[in-house]
């Protein structure tokens, strides 16, 4: 067990279907602190860092392009183990094989549209939220 913070993004199509609320509730239902919360449009450059392990890939312009698209939220959250459990709440990567009552598996049929981003280890949460919010955690 360890406390632990990580990065939750609501993507662009998760604003846009009017889904922050829900994932909102998901977490805070789950136990989580929201510690930071921002509401804003994804600069290019942020993105690409953001992204950048994924620089190669074939869908990175995709990617890319779609979260600076339109504003997504962004939020710190904190808790016991909270990095691998909200992975687990958010569900695989490709909803079709996000299990039903995640939020994957809950609310998206593309893996280009999948709601929402969770950081995927310590390392990437903290390069992730000295991205998102510089200096605060
Ligand atoms: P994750 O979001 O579950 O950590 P990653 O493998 O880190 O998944 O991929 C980052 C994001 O890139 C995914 O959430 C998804 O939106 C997008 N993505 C991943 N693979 C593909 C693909 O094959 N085609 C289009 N988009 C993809
Ligand atoms: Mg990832």
């Amino acid at each position: 067990m360890a406390e632990q913070q990580t990065l939750i993004l609501v993507k662009p199509d998760g604003v846009q279907r009017g889904l922050i609320g829900e994932v909102i509730a998901r977490i805070e239902r789950k136990g989580y602190r929201i510690d930071a919360l921002e509401l804003g449009t994804l600069d290019r450059a942020t993105a690409e860092q953001h992204y950048a392990e994924h620089t190669d890939k074939p869908f990175f312009e995709e990617l890319v392009g779609f979260i600076t698209s339109a504003p997504l939220v962004a939020m710190c959250v904190s808790g016991e183990d909270v990095i691998a459990s909200m992975r687990s709440l958010m569900g695989a990567t490709n909803p079709l094989d996000a299990t039903p009552g995640s939020i994957r598996g809950d609310f998206a049929t593309v893996i280009g549209e999948n709601i929402v981003h969770g950081s995927d280890s310590p390392e990437s949460a903290k390069r992730e939220l000295d991205l998102f919010f510089p200096g605060r955690f």
